[in-house]
This record gives C-alpha cells, structure tokens and sequence, in this order.
C-alpha cells in the first residue's frame, strides 16, 4: 500500500489500481481525501490499465467535509479531484457502498462506471446543509439520469438505496462482495470490457423545460424562504449546455451558498442534532427495555404508547376505567393504521401488536414485571405525586419511573417515592408518536444508569433526546412561558394575534405563536399561570387577554375557539378576542401603536435568545447547542436559522443587549440583561465557543 495522504492509499494488483478511502467514521472528504484521491490517480494513471475506487469502512463517501464549509479552500478542490477521476486515461470504477452522498455521489458519477452494493444509500442531501450539489452534480446528474429525476434527488435530498439507483441511471450495476474485491473484480471487468465505462461529461443532456418550470414553480411555493433550492434549479437548467460553462456557474452557486446565514444555520442544525448525545456521563451502562407501562391512556399517553409500539416495545397501559382503556386502544390503533398506511409498519405487526405486544390494564399490580413506567396523566403536582408513590409499591426493584410533566419539578415529584434515584422526567412532546424531541429531565438523585436509559430509550424511539435540569419548564417551555408573554405584550402594544403569527412564520416557523397555543389547549397555560401568580413577581408586566379568553370556555383547537374559530375550513379570527384585547389595552391605559413585522420577529427572537442565554447560564442546559436542538426538534424553530442561540451570535451579542435594553423600556420583564451576556462581551466569546 503506497498512502498519498492520511486518508488515502493506493495499491496495484495486476494491471489494476486500487484506491481505499478511510476516513472514518463515515469518509467525510475533506482536503486529505481530495489530495489523496487527486495525487493516487495521477500516480496510478500511467502504471495501470483501470483503477477501483473504494471505502474502507462502513461508507463510501458520506459527502464533502461540512466542518471544512466557511473556511479557505485548499487545493484540490472536489470539481478537480472530480475531473481528475472522469478525465483519467484508464478506465475508473467506483463502489457505491454504504453513504455515498452529496459530494461522495458527485466522484461516483465521476467516475467512469459504478457497481453499487446493496447497502448503498444516496443522494444529493446539499439542500438540507443550505448548499448545492457543488462538484458536479448539477451537471453530471442529468447527463446520466435526466433533467427530471436530478431535479426530484437534488431539491428534496431524499436518500435513495441501490435498487432505485439502478432504475435511475445512477449505478452501472448492483453486486455483492468486499468493497476491495468489488472494485478489483469491476476494474478487471473494465479493463476486458464487460463493464462498459464513458465519461459523463460527454454525455448529452435531454431538454426538458416542463421540469424546469414545474420545479422552479414548486421551489417558489414551498420553499419560498430558502435560498439554496432555487440556485439548485438554476443550475440543472444549465446542464443542456457547455459542460466546462455549467461547472463554472454551480461553482459560483456553491459559493454562493455558502456565504448565505442559510447554509451556516442549517449545518448547526444538523450537529446540533448528533451534539446532545453527548452527554457528561461515561461508565453507566443502559438498562435493557423490553417493557414499558404507562400511566394515562389520554393524547400524550396514547402517543407515547404508539412511539413504544412502533420501535418493538412491549407496552401495558394503565387507565381508571374500561371506557378510558377502550378509547386509548381505539386511538393508538388509529395512530398504527396510520403508520401501516405511511409504509413505517407492516400489517404482520401490527397484527403482532394487537394481539399480545400491547396491553391495557386497570391495576398498578400490571407494572410489577415491567422495566420502566411513564406516567401520564392530569398536570398537576399532586396527581402525579399520588401516581408515583403506587409506582414505588408495584414497580420492580431497579426499576424506572419517569414522570412526563411538562413543567413539574421532578425532583419534588421524586420524593414521593422511596427511590429518587430511579425517578427521571421524559418530557415527550405531542403527538407523541411523531415529534422528534425528548427532554430527559435529570433529577438531583437521578442515578447516571437512568439518564443513559432515558437516553437509550429515546434513540430507540428514534428521538432526539436533549438533557435538561430541573426548572419550571424545563428547557423548551421555561423559553415558551417567555416568548409567550412577549407575544402577549405585543396584541396589547398594538399588533393582531394573526399579525405576530404571520410575522413569525414568514420568518420561517412552522406556526405562530397564538396558532400553537390553541393547538396545545389554552387550558393548560391557563392552568401553569394560576399555579404561578402567588409567586409572580408584582412589578412583571401581565396581559390578562389569555385568561378572559379561557374564562370564555374558549380552550382553542379541541373546543372549536380560541384565538382562533376552528371549522371546516381555514381558522378564522375570533371576534370576541378582539374585543377582549380592546377592553384590555383601555383598561392598561395604552393607546394601541402600528408595530411593524420586523419589530415583532425582532422583539420575539430577542424574548427568546435572551431566555435562552439564563437556561445555559442557570446549567438547566448543558451547552447552547442543547436549547437549539429543543427549539429546532420541538418547537418549530426555522432551522435554517439555527436555533435561537445560533442567532444570538448571527446577531451579535453586543446587538443582543442593546436590543433587550431597548426592549426593557416596553416590557418590564426584560429589566435585567443576563449577566452572561455581558460576561462574553467582556471575553469576546460567542455561544458556539461553549458547544
Ligand atoms: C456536500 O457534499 C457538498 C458537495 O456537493 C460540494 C462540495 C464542494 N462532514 O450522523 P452520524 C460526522 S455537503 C463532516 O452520527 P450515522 C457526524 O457529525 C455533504 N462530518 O452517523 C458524526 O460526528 P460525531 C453532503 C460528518 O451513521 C459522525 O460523522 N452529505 C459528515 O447516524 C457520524 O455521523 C451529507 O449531507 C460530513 N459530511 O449517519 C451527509 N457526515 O461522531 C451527512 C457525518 O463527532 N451525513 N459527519 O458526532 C449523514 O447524513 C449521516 O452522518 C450519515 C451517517 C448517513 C452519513
């Protein structure tokens, strides 16, 4: 073996070159592959009859090295090291095994010919990271699958597997073996001509001008907000000319992407997501869940239960009475068919699950051979407390018990049982059978052998769990118990519930603020601000609006009005909130002024950074990039805005202060700048220095 770098070697078997890829864990292509790969293939060029290209491990490529994005390109570029593998004087033979995505499919198909293996998984995946396919693949993708077809990979970065691969175009062949053995045996074949190589430069494209449209219509419509899909548009439309031209334009469309906030936003989001795994405990070893009961058979624990069932878990679901057990079986299996219908699960099991894997009970004394319990039910501390401690007498010795309170201390509700240390908070969110985030509330007794369960757990279920400590709210709804009050200061200064939520999800969130608290029941709001008004302190601005609308009965979505009138079309305003508001600001005094979209987006984002930067400076958070990931995966945040800490430093912290200081003078909540703000000032730090 001969290395041209530290992540690529090159050997020559016969009159083959072989080249292995090794980067592990997934052969990111950074500039010691490029150099690699483009020094191997000029080495080789002259002393073979064809080369094999191929990964180590468990990837090909899993595309180009996105730490790398941002900074100074050294040379070899990956258009060159493309260009190196598709201009070779000997054929080149790619193997497609394992990701082989983005940058990495870009040298498959520059390659001359490809064989996939059946673990392949690829596609242009850029559009998600805020890029385009930028070595190539907006001109090489058409010339060997179609206009269409690069089109549907590259806006939507849907992965693709072998066998549709195949069907595209996109791979040569499909085989089995060693990744080396392949590429050795599919050069050789190269070399005698069984496996036909070309270069896919020389290949014509076919026009196709209704694709062209249709998608740029599409991009404008759903992806109005987004920058990099329509670059991506523009750029497969080009592939019908001058290759060398069309190159030079993605090139520049690459780059372009690049430098947008866009692409910096949504590549935190994706480390964000891998980041909160890491969490400060080393040698707990998780328990093995096989069984999990749960208490509660309502929306949550019916969610919960479909989430368990889903990932093969056993599940006993407790309620008070038969009618209750009937109508949470008639929910989840709603929630299965649903599955069954999405292609997520196969009539055999559900049929599996009905008929033994899933159970409801009305006795405690059903927990006793299960590994962890989740309570569910009513908000309220000492329902929940009175549920735990029948917990504590049936629940085996060792056995978990997790509370999943929305706003509840869990360490109080810990003390209830004779076993704290067994006792963690699983905050799912609604529907719990669908959103991604789970907060894993670490209790001061939680044994480190529970949190890495809460967290194993969560991986199962195919969650993103991010740590929390104890507090009102936790992460995500200390943060909504905020933003929420400002949205409410702001119907009060002068804007319209419709106009803060129209603001907020032209800035990118998947609803408004008023539009999610009708979703979640304006009842439970209602209830957290009773629990709190003893201890509120006298001098904190408090709206009224939300109260008098619950006063109403008007609970939002489930009673049919809330902010909102729900129907059978679109929701409607609800005129009666506008009258409360009315009477509301005359009551305060306040003569309602015109506040602009920018100023709400602005006032609500500064709410929400600055809750945030106490949530990491009161350690309720481990790190900024955990209240990101609670924003992104639970609370609609834009993710190509990163998270509300990303934009703190996108905005400058400087900025930030200045703008809670402006805001203070409106809303005597924001009197205090958190000292952490000024602390980074003063040591010229941004929040990604603490991730
Ligand atoms: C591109 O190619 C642009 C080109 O068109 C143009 C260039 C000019 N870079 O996800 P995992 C890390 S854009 C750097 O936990 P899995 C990841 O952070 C790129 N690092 O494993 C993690 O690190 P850590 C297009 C990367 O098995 C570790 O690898 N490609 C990259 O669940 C393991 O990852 C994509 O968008 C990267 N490209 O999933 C593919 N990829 O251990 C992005 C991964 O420190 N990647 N890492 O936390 C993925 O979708 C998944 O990682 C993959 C493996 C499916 C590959």
């Amino acid at each position: 073996m001969t290395t041209t770098s530290e992540t690529v070697s090159y050997e020559i078997v016969d009159d083959v070159g072989l080249i292995c890829l090794n980067n592990p864990p997934v052969n990111a292509c950074g500039y010691s592959m490029r150099r690699g790969i483009f020094e191997a293939v000029k080495a080789l060029g002259p002393k073979v009859q064809a080369i094999g290209i191929y990964g180590a491990n468990r990837a090909f490529i899993a595309g180009a090295d996105i730490t790398e994005f941002g900074k100074p390109i050294a040379e070899p570029t990956m258009p060159e090291v493309c260009l190196a593998l598709e201009n070779c004087p000997v054929p080149t033979v790619a193997v497609m095994h394992g990701p082989t995505l983005g940058g990495g499919l870009e040298v498959a198909i520059a390659a001359q010919a490809r064989v996939a293996l059946p673990n392949l998984l690829t596609g242009f995946p850029e559009v998600t990271l805020g890029v385009l396919p930028g070595s190539g693949g907006t001109q090489r993708g058409p010339r060997l699958i179609g206009i269409r077809a690069t089109l549907d990979l590259a806006t939507s970065g849907r992965r693709i597997g072998a066998d549709e691969a195949l069907s595209l175009g996109l791979v040569d062949r499909i085989d089995e073996g060693e990744p080396r053995e392949v590429a050795l045996r599919f050069a050789e074949d190269a070399i005698s001509g069984a496996l036909a190589t070309r270069r896919t430069a020389e290949i014509t494209v076919q026009a196709d001008r209704t694709a062209l449209t249709e998608y740029a219509n599409r991009m404008r419509k759903t992806q109005a907000n987004l920058f990099a899909p329509h670059r991506i548009v523009e750029c497969i439309a080009l592939s019908t000319g001058d290759f060398t031209e069309g190159m030079d334009r993605e090139r520049q469309g690459f780059f372009d992407c690049v430098a947008s906030p866009q692409r910096a936003g949504l590549i935190h989001a994706f480390f964000a997501e891998r980041a909160v795994a890491k969490i400060p405990i080393e040698d707990a070893i998780p328990r093995d869940i096989g069984s999990v009961g749960i208490v509660g058979g309502g929306t949550m624990g019916s969610g919960i239960a479909t989430a368990c069932l889903l990932a093969g878990l056993d599940v006993v679901l407790k309620e008070q009475h038969q009618r209750a057990c009937d109508r949470a079986l008639a929910a989840i299996s709603k929630n299965l068919a649903g599955a069954v219908k999405r292609g997520k699960l196969t009539e055999d099991a559900l049929a599996n699950i009905l008929n033994g894997k899933f159970k409801t009970t009305l006795e405690y004394a059903d927990f006793s051979e299960t590994d962890l319990v989740i309570e569910a039910v009513f908000e309220d501390l000492a329902v929940k407390a009175q549920v735990l401690q029948q917990l504590d007498t049936v629940v085996k010795l060792g056995g978990i018990i997790a509370t999943n309170t929305s706003y509840l201390d869990v360490d109080e509700l810990a003390q209830s049982t004779s076993r704290p240390d067994r006792v963690i908070g699983l905050h799912f969110f609604s529907p719990a059978h669908v959103m991604r985030l789970l907060e894993v509330v670490v209790g001061e007794n939680t044994a480190p052998e529970v949190v890495v369960t809460g967290f194993a757990l969560a991986k199962r279920l195919k969650k993103i769990a991010v740590w929390s400590g104890v507090c009102d709210g936790f992460i995500g709804n200390r943060i909504l118990n905020h933003t929420r009050k400002v949205a409410d200061y702001m119907i009060m200064d002068g804007a319209t519930p419709t106009q803060v939520d129209r603001a907020l999800k032209d800035f990118g969130f998947a609803m408004g603020p008023f539009s999610v608290l009708d979703l979640a029941g304006l009842d439970i709001g209602w209830a957290a601000r009773k629990r709190r008004a003893p201890t509120r302190p006298p001098e904190e601005r408090y709206v009224e609006i939300a109260d008098r609308i619950c006063e109403a009965g008007w609970f939002g979505r489930k009673t049919g009005r809330g902010y909102y009138i729900y129907g059978d079309g679109d929701p409607v305003e609800n005129p009666d909130v506008f009258r409360i508001i009315e009477e509301e600001r005359s009551n305060a005094g306040i003569a309602p002024r015109k506040l602009s979209d920018e100023e709400i987006v602005t006032r609500y984002l500064t709410a929400m950074a600055s809750e945030a930067a106490r949530v990491v400076a009161d350690g309720v958070a481990l790190r900024p990039i955990d209240v990101d990931a609670v924003e992104l995966f639970g609370y609609g945040f834009p993710r190509h805005h990163g998270g509300p800490l990303h934009y703190a430093d996108q905005v400058g912290i400087k900025t930030l202060i200045a703008r809670i200081e402006e805001f203070a003078t409106e809303d005597a909540y924001y009197w205090q700048v958190p000292e952490l703000l000024r602390d980074m000032v003063e040591q010229d730090q941004v929040f990604a220095d603490f991730n």
